[in-house]
This record gives C-alpha cells, sequence and structure tokens, in this order.
C-alpha cells in the first residue's frame, strides 16, 4: 500500500499553518548500532545496558537497528513518508572516544554523511548534540555531577558546529535533561544509574550550564535557530487535600518548572531551590550561571506524551521516586487505555500544555519535538503492521496541537516519536514507538498503517494553498 491509497477520511481533516514543520524523530543510541565502529568510545549507556538487571531482559544498544549501516535506506523512507524534517541526535562518543580531547574524524564523517544524504533528499536536519550517551571517560571523572563536563559539553557542541554548521540549521543543546539528571541519578533507572539525591542536584545545574554554554556558543558561531528540548508531565494532584496539592507543586517543581524557568527566566523557582534545598542538595550555582544558561534561543522544544495526577501515599520499595525528596508521593495508575509503557493518553494536557508554555515563554515559538506511544505491534498476514491505537493518538494529539494553536499558541512544529521502532532504553526492544515497524531478527523496515495516515497528511498539508 502507498501513501495515495489512504482513504481521504483518515487524516481527520486536521489543518495546520502555512510552513508547519513536520518530521520525525530519533536519537543516536536508540537506532545506530555500530558501537564498536570507526572509533567510537564507550557511553554510559554501553556501561550500564551491559551491567546485569538493568535493562529489561538484558537488551542492549550494540546492534540497535543498525542505523549506521543503513542511514540511506533511513533516509530514502523519510523522503517517501515525506517528511519535511528529521530530528536526530549525534553520539558524543563518536566524535570525541574519550569525551574531550582527540577528535575521532570518522565519527564526524558519518553525521556529515547523514546531512548531505538528508538535504539530497529534501529533508531538514534538526541535530540534537545530547541525548542522553556521555561519554564513559567523562563519567569516570565525576560525570555530569563534576561542573567540568558543562565545559566539555560545549567543546563538543564547538566541534559538531565546526564540522556540520554549515549545512545543519536548526541546532538543539540537550534532549530531556530531567531524565538525564533525576532518572540517571535520583531514581537510577537510567544511565549511569545513580539513587544520589545531591549527584541529581548538581547534574540538573551542570545539564542546565553545559546548556547554556553551547548555547552561547553555538549563537557566537552563527547558528541560526537554536533551541533546547524539554519533556514535560502535566502534574494534577489526586484530592484538594493540602498535602496532595503540596505533593504536585513538588513533582510539578522538578519535572517542569526547575528546566524551564532558568533557560527562559534565568533563575529557578523558589519553592524548587527551597525543595532541594530542605532535602539536602542544594542546587550548586554560581554566579553568573543563571545569565549563562539564559541565553536566549529561537524555539523551545517540547516532548509530551502523559499527564500524571498524584499523592502523598507510600511507594513500592521496586519503584523508587525519581524526584528529590519525593519519597512521600505516589504516581496513580492511568484511567482509561494505557500504551504498552503503561502510559495514559491525554491529548486535553497536550492542548493545556502548549497554552500555559505559550503564558510562561511568550514570544518564544514552541516545537513538538516528540510525541508518541508503544503498542504492541506486529506484521499481520497481509504484510501491513495494523497500528490502530497509535493511529487514533497520533490523530488526537495532532489535532491537541491544532487546537493550541487555534487558541493562540505559536506552535511550529511536530516531530513524532518515533521514525522506526528502537531501543527504548531500559525498556530494550520490547516497547515500540516507531511509525515504521522493524523486524529486529532482519532489520526489515515495514510502514505501518499509521506512517501512511501521516504521509497522507503531510501531502495535503503540502498541497494546501501556502502549504
Ligand atoms: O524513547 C524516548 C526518547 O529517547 C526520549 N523521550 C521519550 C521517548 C519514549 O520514552
Amino acid at each position: 500500500m502507498t501513501s495515495t491509497d489512504i482513504r481521504p477520511d483518515l487524516t481527520g481533516g486536521l489543518t495546520f499553518p502555512p510552513g508547519f514543520t513536520f518530521g520525525a524523530a530519533t536519537a543516536a543510541y536508540q537506532i545506530e548500532g555500530a558501537v564498536g565502529v570507526d572509533g567510537r568510545g564507550p557511553s554510559i549507556w554501553d556501561t550500564f545496558s551491559h551491567t546485569p538487571g538493568r535493562t529489561f531482559q538484558g537488551h542492549t544498544g550494540d546492534v540497535a537497528v543498525e542505523h549506521y549501516a543503513r542511514y540511506r535506506d533511513d533516509v530514502a523512507l523519510m523522503a517517501d513518508l515525506g517528511l519535511s524534517a528529521y530530528r536526530f541526535s549525534v553520539a558524543w562518543s563518536r566524535v570525541l572516544p574519550e569525551g574531550a580531547g582527540r577528535v575521532e574524524q570518522r565519527g564526524l564523517d558519518f553525521y556529515s554523511r547523514l546531512v548531505d544524504e538528508l538535504l539530497a533528499q529534501g529533508v531538514d536536519p534538526w541535530l540534537t548534540l545530547y541525548h542522553w550517551d556521555l561519554p564513559q571517560a567523562l563519567q569516570d571523572r565525576g560525570g555530569w555531577s563534576a561542573r567540568d563536563t558543562a565545559a566539555r559539553f560545549a567543546d563538543y557542541a564547538g566541534t559538531v558546529y565546526d564540522a556540520l554548521g554549515d549545512r545543519v540549521r536548526h541546532w538543539s543543546t540537550l534532549n530531556e535533561p530531567m531524565c538525564s539528571a533525576l532518572l540517571g541519578h535520583m531514581s537510577g533507572q537510567h544511565a549511569p544509574g545513580l539513587r544520589d539525591a545531591v549527584a541529581a542536584s548538581r547534574a540538573t545545574h551542570h545539564l542546565l550550564l553545559g546548556h547554556g554554554l553551547a548555547a552561547r556558543l553555538l549563537r557566537d558561531e552563527g547558528a541560526e535557530s537554536l533551541g533546547i528540548t524539554l519533556n514535560f508531565t502535566p502534574m494534577t494532584p489526586a484530592t484538594d487535600r493540602p498535602a496532595d496539592v503540596d505533593a504536585a507543586r513538588r513533582l510539578d517543581g522538578q519535572q517542569n518548572r526547575m528546566f524551564l524557568e532558568p533557560v527562559v527566566h534565568g533563575a529557578y523557582p523558589e519553592d524548587v531551590v527551597a525543595d532541594l534545598a530542605a532535602a539536602g542538595a542544594p542546587l550548586p550555582v554560581r554566579d553568573g550561571d543563571l545569565e549563562v544558561i539564559a541565553t536566549p534561543l529561537d524555539w523551545l522544544g517540547v516532548n509530551y506524551y502523559f499527564e500524571s495526577t498524584v499523592q502523598v501515599g507510600v511507594r513500592p520499595a521496586d519503584r523508587p521516586t525519581s524526584f528529590i525528596g519525593g519519597e512521600d508521593v505516589v504516581e496513580l495508575e492511568p484511567q482509561g487505555p494505557t500504551t504498552t509503557m503503561g502510559w495514559g493518553v491525554s491529548p486535553g494536557a497536550f492542548t493545556r500544555l502548549l497554552l500555559w508554555l505559550h503564558e510562561r515563554a511568550p514570544g518564544l515559538p514552541l516545537v513538538v519535538t516528540e510525541n508518541g506511544s508503544a503498542w504492541d505491534d506486529a506484521v499481520s498476514a497481509d504484510g501491513a503492521v495494523h497500528d490502530p491505537e497509535r493511529t487514533e493518538y497520533l490523530l488526537r494529539h495532532l489535532e491537541a496541537v491544532t487546537t493550541a494553536i487555534d487558541g493562540g499558541a505559536d506552535v511550529r512544529g511536530y516531530f513524532a516519536w518515533s521514525l522506526l521502532d528502537n531501543y527504548e532504553w531500559a525498556r530494550g526492544y520490547a516497547q515500540r514507538f516507531g511509525l515504521v515497524h522493524v523486524d529486529y531478527a532482519t532489520q526489515q523496515r515495514t510502514l505501518k498503517d499509521s506512517a501512511h495516515v501521516y504521509a497522507e497528511l503531510l501531502r495535503r498539508h503540502r498541497q494546501a494553498p501556502e502549504g
């Protein structure tokens, strides 16, 4: 089946402003494989995924979906889908195997070939410098808990910009620093797998400082379009009891406002500063840091998947909190259908989030840099992958974006997560987020029904007057 076979009503008649960017996103460790190829150094995710008990059935990104070798075919898929943009990340340890110092030209050359291929196929590259895969050599020197890592990140940003800045227009510093800081250092679900509130607080600030230093450098170098990608989870108290309301305030503080406010307003929220200090894990801010962190940006990347309802309660022993001082807060099971990740489906919360961000960051265009859902997909006897839940999720969330735009939010683009089924971190290959199905035994790619619907929507958008 080709995209033109899709019945017209499947796209729900959704329309977007002229020039709206439609893309799909991936990340290096989740798709590339080839971890020992062309001089790549180990990252914290190699170490973590190879540590027994850390990931689902011991899955690693060693092979992933072999994008390193198959990138040309994958770019051809993007062109078939009619994507106007592709968001990908660069693996720091391919470029600087020891994290700093010696540059591995073969690593840079891979991204250079990828960018050339994208441009040749009319797909605009959106490059993310850091999607969680810190070089292990830097972790050995303290990782994000160490202030020096922020400076090393800016050096790395400069190296990548020197190689690709002539062709890549859209630059993002970090993907989801909340996950790097809090899942990596507080709950230990992600690399480097620590459970240490002080390390989590230090990592938070140093990630943001690294963002600011890199943003300033890229700005000085002349980067045309600069942003950061944050992940937002709206938090609602389960009841109006003061303790539950305060629990939601605390989690909202660390999940959402602790990353947004310094980037757009140059200050950490006062309540969050107080919460972290009370937990014995103060943010290690030095004079001048917040000015650097608030380096002006051209857009804010918004990753949204689900909302959360919280209350004070006793956490199960096997579910350590991701939030500093959050040991007394539980997240309720979502109402209604859940994805295979166990996440609820709340497009209305997405609209509210975009409108809230528009209000909190006036004048800063928003780009949805990730949104998507995981389901149990399989290739059917007819050779297709029928994924009605993902299609429904996609259309309802795209509709939520249009509702936010109608309400005044300045949303400029949408990237589906993900282009391909891939390595879902600690959840391994059991979670399929792709628009394109991957058979992990053969690496065969098959467009899912949702991909055809997305392609049809994009085709209609291109053909719309001024689309
Ligand atoms: O797969 C991840 C991605 O790497 C970052 N954002 C959330 C996705 C789904 O969990």
